[in-house]
This record gives C-alpha cells, structure tokens and sequence, in this order.
C-alpha cells in the first residue's frame, strides 16, 4: 500500500480552513484539520471531512451528458461541445448576443479556474444578461462600498483577532462559519473577543448560535436593521459621539449624513425595527466608547429591502467612530494577489457606476456588470428583441437558490438551450441540453483569489491537485475556453491553449501598461515567459494567471526570482496555542524576507500550509479609488433612498402578521451537499421554526405538517416550535426540495426537504442593487390539512 499526506485549502466555504489529506492507493481516505495551516490552525467542520464523500459521490457526475428527447445520456466531450455549439450558433446568429444569457453561481467564487474562466467567459459572450448569485447575496455591500470607498470589492473586514467590541447583524458564522469575513474557527476567535475583555452583540431575528456565544442578543425584526442603524448614527451625532478621528481629513458628507438622519430617532424607530428606544440609545454609546470596535452585517443585512442602506450604514458607523481603517476596526485587505484597491495611482480613481444599462423587461438597473437574477424568469419568458432563449449556467442552481423558484424552474426547462457547467444533475440542470462537468475538488489545483481578498488576516495559500484528473476529464477552466470558443465563433474544438494565452497575454498586457507595477513598460510575451514553474516549465491556466497576480501584487517584486521560503521542519508539530492568531513575531521576519524579494507562486508551493503576511494594515487614503480621494459618507443615490426608509414609519405594525426569514445550517451548503451521507445524519434540518405564541394562536404544535403561503407561492414542512425566534417571525432554510423529476440526487432524494423559494417573492429587490428580498416575507402559516406527499 502507498499512503502519503496532502494538504488543501477547503473550497467549500469561506473560511479556507487547511485540510489535511491521507492518501492511500491514490483514494483519499482520511481529512483532518491542518494544525500547521497558517491561519486555520487545525479547524475543520463536518463538510471539510466529507470532501471524501464529495470525490466519491456515485452521482457527482464524471461525463458530459447531452439531452437525446426527455433524457439526458453520457457523451464524449466532443460531442457535448458539438452540440452545444450546434445549439447556440444560430441563437446568436439569429437573434444577437443578448439572446444567450449566462448566470453564475456561488461556487464560481471558491475556485481559481472558475473565478478566472467564468468572467472571461461572461466578456466573450458580450451578453447583456450576464446574472449571477451576487444580486442574491451581497451586491448591497458591492454598491455601498463601491460608492463609499471607490471599488466593489473595497470590503471593511472586521478586524475580529484584535477588536474590543463587535456588532453583528444579520450573520451566524457559528452555522456559516463566516462570510464577507473569511475567519477559520469564528467562534474560536468570537469567544477569544469576550475573553479580552470586550463585547459582542448579536443583532437577529432569532437566537442563533452566534447569539447565544454573545453578551447581548438584540431580536430584532426582520428588515429593521436600516431603522436600527439610521438611528444610532442620529445618536451619535446628536449626543455628540461622533469621532472620526484621522478619517476626518479624507471624508466627505458628514453634515449631509447627520440632516439625513435626523428623522429617525430612536424613539420614532423603535416599534417598527423591535428594539426599545433606551437599547438602540445604549447600543449606539456602547459602540461609541469602545477602545476599538467593528459593525459587520451580512445575509440579514443585504437580502431584505434596504440591502443596500443598510449595508453603507454598517460602515458609517465604522468611519464616525473612527474604527475604519484602524487595528481593531474594519480594515481593508491588502491581499496577495491584489485588488483594484491595491492597484494603480493610489487614493484617487473612478469610483464604481451601477446603472450603466437596465434590464429589458423591468428597467432593473446593472451593479458590477450584472443583471439582477430576480428578473432572470421575466427575460426568459417575455418575448421581443434581446429574450433569453438561451442560457449558460456556471456552478449554480438557481432553480432552487433564486426567488420564486416554481417560476424559474419552469422558464428554465423552456428555454432553447441551456447548458450547465455542473457537477451533479440537480433541479436545474435536470433541464439542460448539454451538461459539462469538472472534475471534483480533490482533482483541482487551488487558491483562494476572491477569499484571501475578504479575510482577517492577510494569508496566501496554494494547494496543488490531491488526486489526478479520470482520463479524458477536462478542467474547469478548460471547459469554459472552449465555451468561449463556442461563443465567439471558432466552434465546438477551439485551440484552448490558444486562448489562455491569449488571455495570459492580455492580462500582461494591461499590468504592462499600468504605470505603478512592478512589470511597467515590460513586453507582454516577456511577462508571459517568466510565468514558469521550479523546474522551468511554462505555467498554463489558473497557476500562471495566480503568478502573475502574485508578481504584481503588493508582495510581489514583478518578474524577480522571489522569495524562497525556510526548509518545512519534519514532523507534525505541536498545536499552535490559541494566541497564535494574533502573536506570531515569526510572521514579522517572513514578511520583511517576502517584501525584500517578492512573493511568487513558487514560494507558495513550497509553503503547503501557506504563508502568513500578518494582521490587516492601515491603508487609507491610498486605498480610496474614489474619484475625490475622499470616503463619500453620505453618497447621493443612497440619501435619496431615506424617503422610501422613513415611509416604512407610517406602516402598521400588525403583531398577528408573519414573516418569513432564512437559516443556514452547519451541515449544509446552500442547495448542495445534501447528497453526503456524512452530512445528513441527525435531525432533518428542514423545519418551519415558530415562535410557541404564535404557534399557539395557530393551533400549531412541535413537529406537526404545516401549510406556509406567500403572494409567490405556498409549500409544507414540519413545524419546528422554538422560543428562539421572534414572535411574528417564521424561519425556513433554503436550498432544499430535492424531489424533482430528472435529477439524480440519491441521498439528498431520501430527505427532500422544503424548497423555501416557492415562498420568496422575485418581485422584490433592493432597488439600489436588486438585489433580491429573500429575508422578511409576508406569509401566512396554517396546519396543514392533509399530510404531505412523501418524495418519490
Ligand atoms: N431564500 C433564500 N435563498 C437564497 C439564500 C438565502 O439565504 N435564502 N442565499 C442566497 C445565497 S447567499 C447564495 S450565494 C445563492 C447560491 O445560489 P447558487 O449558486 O445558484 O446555488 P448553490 O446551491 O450554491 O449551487 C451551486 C451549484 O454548483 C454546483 N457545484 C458545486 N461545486 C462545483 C464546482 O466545483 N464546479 C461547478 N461547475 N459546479 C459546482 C452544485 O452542484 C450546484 O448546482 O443562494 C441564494 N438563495
Ligand atoms: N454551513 C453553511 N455555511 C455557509 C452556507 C451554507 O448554506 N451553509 N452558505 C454560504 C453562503 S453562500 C453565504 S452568503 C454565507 C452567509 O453567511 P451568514 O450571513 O452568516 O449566514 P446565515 O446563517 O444565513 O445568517 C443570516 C442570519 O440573518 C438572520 N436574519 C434574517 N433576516 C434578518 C434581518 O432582517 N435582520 C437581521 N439582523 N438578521 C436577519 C437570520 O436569522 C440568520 O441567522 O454562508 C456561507 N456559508
Ligand atoms: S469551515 Fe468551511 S472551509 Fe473550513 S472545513 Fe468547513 S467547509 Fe471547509
Ligand atoms: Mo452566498
């Protein structure tokens, strides 16, 4: 028997934690915690462990499948590409690019040949019906701090290792572990907060986990976060609290945003958001005297219908107490492979426009490129110039994961052709004409591009593929060049090579031309020659692209030899204490040795648990890409939002109305990773949780069926009696409703589940991102009059 060990960075959600692989006779049979990771430190959750479980999934697919009539059968790769181009050849010919639409899934974020590939598929399809699940998410905070701080990606990241006091609204990393603030072991590092003496307060609708770690649960109702922080800014300025200390130099708006937030005081918020006017008071002067604090809000905070008002709030609290930008606050990044706020003239650029076209059907306006997935069924269905009759989906299941989903799902299995870059037959790519799929995580180099730029703590980490790629498998990033081969014309065997070069060269090209990097002036096919491997090799796809962002990030030394990292020291060492987070005076020595020659993807390679560049850093004004070099604290379109906020006051406030809200479980990964035997053990998790008052008033008890009804759609689940959530508040987890014909989900089939997004309601959006409004819908709960029809 041949056994070796392998580490990984597991792709599978935000936290990167390291993995730890033993690989026996080329299985991999055994995963736990790389306790030499730089940044995880040996944490791992239940879905790290079942990455094996994922690689061996009988139903996780090895072959492309091709629609022949009502099936969906195994092919060559050459023939799925022939029929995909023989499929959307002539819907572009005949009808134009926006006739072919492309829609991006989560999973496109967490790994490299799909966070590279995808976008370059999405330009060369020059499609105006670019969706993806960011306008389900966290567009909100794209356009806030788009405006706010100049780029999409210009995220404050609570500074959680060294904070005194953290506001948390609308997340539960203990269930998520984390997100828009990528913290292996968050609650590690939450209880580490209390630990030193500081706070953490928990805004949310129910007891979560994260709550029940914190000193104060704040329950408040559902969408009234904008309400809440509107008036503890109103408190701050109108007891005098504000203190934006050096920020003040390089912000603009504070008088506008003091007027603008005149009209919400707490006493006038208090009923409508669920918070007692002395708490909201307390919670605003507890955050103002803090030594250092940061306010983070996510999923409760973006997909409700001031997503994007309350995401530029959470950081107007940060900048008016002064914890933008400092140790302890919330900090940008300053990642290994760069970002646009890293890049180019410091403090100053063009800022981020949205808007600069609108959907064809609803007049929704663009954010980052995109098209909000809340109108995808209304382009799909409306017939005229520019309809999508076609659509290329990447790693998503949007006939489960978007807004009215019964509406999509059927719009989907109508289109002319939909082709699905996917890893399983699931609810929506049961609907396709051709299905393409990449090998499994183990068989994929990595590195996370989009989460070291959203982390804690600056981390950089390469993992080489665990597992070879079958025989005849195709990469990710292969697959989606020679879609684009498809899409612009040079059919179904387009020379891949070919095109990776030329994005290679394109890539070097602009660093070429970009005054302040270090390759400046250089020839693009110089750059390109130097992107080479230990042994000399010239680097293809993903590798060579992450080389050259490394090379001209703010580590790197453009095309020098690099830094070459210490001989690994044998042996399993022992666990890092819990201080290792914060006190690692080694990191001060690598770090100076990485800024003296360069970070390189080579050194990275010969960092298998990664290389630590250290806390978040101070980097403001430099990093502002604003076109004033300012921080715009009170951005007009979002000023003009506050009269649709302030209209909210005059509602009633019914207290027998329901609302329904979300959850996310630990086991669980939006719509996947239900098929997981290890994954799906204990109590099923798909409960309609309810508070016992109105339980009780709807003769509801514990476990019993119930009928949930909303203006989109009604579904059944078992009712889950719990006084941890809120009265008035309803709570189902999405991603679930595994029973549809024609996808071939095994395990996840034994355990369906109730799909939440029959319920949600695609004609809400937060109108400054449309993002959809998947959090606080109106529903109406009643038990069930029949028992529900088991799963097939
Ligand atoms: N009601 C409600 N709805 C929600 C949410 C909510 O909180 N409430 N959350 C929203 C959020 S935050 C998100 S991000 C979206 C997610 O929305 P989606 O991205 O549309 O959905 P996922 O469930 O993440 O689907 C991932 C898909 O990628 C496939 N996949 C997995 N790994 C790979 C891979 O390596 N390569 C490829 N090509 N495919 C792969 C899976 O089989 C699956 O089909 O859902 C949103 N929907
Ligand atoms: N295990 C697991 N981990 C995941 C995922 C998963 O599906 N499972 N999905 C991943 C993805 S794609 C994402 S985007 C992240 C999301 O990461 P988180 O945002 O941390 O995830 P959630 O658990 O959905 O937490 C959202 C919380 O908001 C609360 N909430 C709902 N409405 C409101 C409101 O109006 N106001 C306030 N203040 N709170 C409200 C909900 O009760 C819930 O506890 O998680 C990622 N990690
Ligand atoms: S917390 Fe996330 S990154 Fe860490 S093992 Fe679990 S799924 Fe993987
Ligand atoms: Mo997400």
């Amino acid at each position: 028997m041949t056994q070796r060990t392998a580490y990984r960075t597991c792709p599978l959600c935000e936290a990167t934690c390291g993995l730890e692989l033993t690989v026996e006779d080329g299985r991999a049979t055994k995963v736990r915690g790389d306790r030499r990771d730089v940044f995880s430190h040996g944490f791992l959750c239940p879905k790290g462990v079942a990455i094996t479980e994922l690689h061996d999934d009988p139903d996780r697919l090895r072959h492309p499948l091709v629609r022949r009539g009502d099936r969906l059968v195994e092919c060559t790769w050459d023939e799925a590409f022939a029929e995909v181009d023989r499929l959307l050849a002539p819907i572009l010919e005949e009808h134009g690019r926006d006739a072919c639409g492309i829609y991006l899934g989560n999973p496109v974020a967490h790994a490299p040949g799909a966070t590279i590939y995808a976008p370059v598929l999405a330009k060369a399809l020059r499609s105006r019906n670019v969706f993806s699940a960011s306008t389900l998410d966290q567009m909100p905070k794209h356009v806030s701090v788009g405006a706010m701080f100049g780029t999409a990606l210009s995220i404050p990241i609570p500074d959680l290792d060294r904070t005194e006091h953290l506001l948390v609204l609308g997340a539960n990393p203990l269930a998520s572990n984390g997100s828009l603030m990528t913290a292996p072991n968050a609650r590690g590092r939450l209880r580490a907060i209390r630990a030193r003496g500081g706070r953490v307060v928990v805004v949310d609708p129910r007891r979560t986990r994260t709550a029940e770690e914190a000193d104060e649960h704040v329950r408040i109702r559902p969408g009234g976060d904008a309400l809440l922080l509107a008036a503890m800014v109103h408190v701050l300025f109108e007891e005098g609290l504000t203190r934006p200390g050096r920020l003040a130099a390089f912000t603009d708006g504070l008088a506008a945003l003091e007027d603008a937030t005149r009209p919400f005081s707490p006493e006038r918020v208090a009923e409508h958001c669920g918070v007692p006017a002395a708490d909201v008071r307390r919670l605003a002067r507890e955050l103002a005297a803090a030594p250092t604090a940061a306010v983070y809000g996510r999923i409760g905070t973006c997909t409700v219908p001031f997503g994007t008002v309350t995401s530029w709030l959470v950081d107007a609290l940060n900048v008016l107490t002064g914890n933008l930008d400092r140790p302890g606050g919330a900090l940008l990044t300053t990642p290994a492979t760069g970002a646009a706020h890293t890049r180019g003239e410091p403090g100053r650029g063009s800022g981020m426009r949205t808007g600069r076209w609108h959907s064809r059907v609803r007049g929704l306006p663009e954010a980052m490129g995109e098209l909000p997935t809340s109108t995808l069924a209304d382009e799909i269905e409306t017939p005229g110039e520019g309809q999508v009759r076609a659509l290329i989906t990447v790693a998503g299941n949007p006939a489960r994961s978007a807004p009215d989903s019964d509406r999509l799902d059927a719009a989907l299995s109508g289109l002319d052709a939909l082709i699905c870059v996917d890893i399983y037959r699931n609810e929506t790519t049961r609907h396709a004409h051709v299905v393409l799929p990449p090998p499994s995580v183990l068989q994929r180099a990595h590195y996370d591009v989009v989460f070291t730029r959203l982390a804690v703590r600056n981390v950089a980490n390469w993992s080489p593929a665990v597992l070879p790629m079958d025989e005849d498998a195709l990469d990710e990033w292969e697959i989606l060049l020679r879609l684009v081969g498809v899409v612009t014309g040079q059919g179904p065997r387009a020379d891949v090579a070919a095109i990776d070069r030329f994005v290679a060269l394109e890539a070097a090209r602009r660093e070429a031309a970009t005054p302040t990097s270090p390759v400046a002036g250089r020839e693009p096919e110089e750059i390109v020659a130097a992107l080479v491997d230990a042994a000399g090799t010239p680097r293809v796809g993903p590798a060579r692209l992450i080389d050259l962002m490394l090379r001209t990030g703010p580590y790197g030394h453009g095309l020098a030899d690099g830094y070459v990292p210490p001989p690994e020291p044998a042996g399993v060492g022992p666990a890092p204490s819990p201080r290792a987070a914060t006190e690692r005076p080694d990191v001060d020595t690598t770090l100076a040795a990485i800024r003296d020659h360069g970070l390189t993807l080579a050194a990275l390679e010969a960092s298998p648990h990664g290389v630590d560049l250290g806390p978040l850093r101070p980097s403001m004004p430099d990093a502002l890409r604003t076109p004033t070099g300012a921080i715009q604290l009170a951005p007009e379109a979002f000023l003009a939002d506050l009269p649709r906020l302030e209209a909210t006051l005059g509602e009633p406030v019914d207290p027998e109305a329901l609302v329904l809200v979300g959850r996310r479980h630990l086991r669980s990964n939006n719509s996947w990773m239900h098929n997981l035997p290890l994954l799906t053990g204990g109590p099923a998790p798909c409960t309609l949780q309810l508070h016992p008052d109105d339980a009780a008033r709807l003769g509801v008890t514990d476990g019993q069926t119930v009928s949930i009804a909303s203006r989109a759609g009604e579904v059944e689940a078992p009712a889950e009696v719990t006084d941890a959530i809120r009265p008035g508040v309803v709570s189902l987890p999405h991603g679930w409703g595994h029973d549809a014909d024609g996808a071939r989900l095994a395990v996840a089939g034994l355990r369906p589940g109730t799909n939440s997004n029959v319920l949600t309601d695609d004609a809400q959006v937060d109108p400054l991102s449309g993002t959809a409004v998947l959090n606080g819908i109106p529903v109406t709960v009643r038990a069930a009059t029949r028992e529900p029809v088991p799963a097939d």
